[in-house]
């Protein structure tokens, strides 16, 4: 996978997100998802609209709006569509595959409805991956990508080498579902046609935030972490110029991806 080309890689893709996220980092020259952790839904929409050129994804974490609405979702769809990105929840489902199939489907959020990707842990086991989208006829199938966390980017984290090795296997038997993973390396069983997501990415720290999360440049996490998309929070929301330090974590991202590609 890592050093092969997106055009190849997008052509043995078997899911259709995967393929149209192939089709705009090609596009867009991005590989850059901004993880836009705000609790203000209003805000959210905002620096989608501002960044949304530079960008192929933006993460939310639903459950910290204080002012979701199924509207304001209907608005921010609408600044998706204009701007060509997808959205990811960023749920990091984990728990049996009944009661994660209500996560996704039903409550307030509603979540199949408007996610493009939805993360999920491999911990409870292949069935949950299988079933969390519902029977092979459910529409969500192909309008929603699972992401597995195979790997945290956390201090101490439990996700070590054997756990990321079994929960690759176990998406390969759900591979119907699975649009990629979460990692920080490249796991063992690397099928090209899924997409590596790498979160813990800041260009001014180097040290993490003192609760556990741990950082690496863009550089870092293409080249030597086998990231195909950064995943970048506070070291672009917080900054004071949100569309300039989306243009530079687009560049240096798309150099040191061209880079891998080109340069084996
Ligand atoms: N995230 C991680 N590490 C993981 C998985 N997910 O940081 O292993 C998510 C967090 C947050 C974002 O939930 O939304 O990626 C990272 O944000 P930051 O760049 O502000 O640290």
């Amino acid at each position: 996978r890592l050093h092969v080309s997106l055009d190849e890689r997008r052509s043995s893709s078997k899911h259709p997100v995967a393929s149209r996220l192939f089709d705009l980092m090609i596009a867009k020259k991005s590989n850059l998802c901004v993880a836009a952790d705000f609790s203000s839904f209003d805000e959210v929409i905002k620096l989608a609209e501002s960044i949304g050129p530079k960008i192929v994804v933006l993460k939310i974490h639903v459950d910290i709006l204080e002012d979701f609405t199924l509207a304001k979702m209907k608005q921010l769809k609408k600044v998706a569509k204009s701007h060509e990105f997808l959205i990811m929840e960023d749920r990091k489902f984990a728990d049996i595959a009944n009661t994660v199939h209500q996560q996704f489907h039903g409550g307030v959020y509603q979540i199949s409805e408007w996610a493009d990707l939805v993360t999920a842990h491999p911990l409870p086991g292949p069935e949950m991956i299988t079933h969390m989208f519902g029977d092979s006829s459910s529409d969500s199938r192909d309008t929603c990508g699972c992401v597995l966390i195979l790997e945290m980017s956390t201090k101490n984290a439990l996700t070590n080498p054997d756990y990321a090795k079994e929960g690759a296997k176990w998406g390969l038997m759900a591979s119907d579902v699975v649009a990629g993973f979460v990692a920080q390396s490249p796991p063992d069983s690397d099928f090209s046609g899924w997409i590596q997501f790498t979160p813990g990415v800041n260009s001014a720290s180097k040290t993490g935030d003192s609760k556990g999360q741990q950082y690496c440049s863009p550089a870092e996490a293409v080249l030597e972490r086998g990231a195909d998309i950064i995943i970048v929070g506070r070291g672009l929301i917080n900054s004071s110029d949100v569309v300039a330090t989306a243009e530079n974590y687009r560049t240096e991202g798309w150099a040191a991806l061209t880079q891998r590609i080109t340069n084996p």
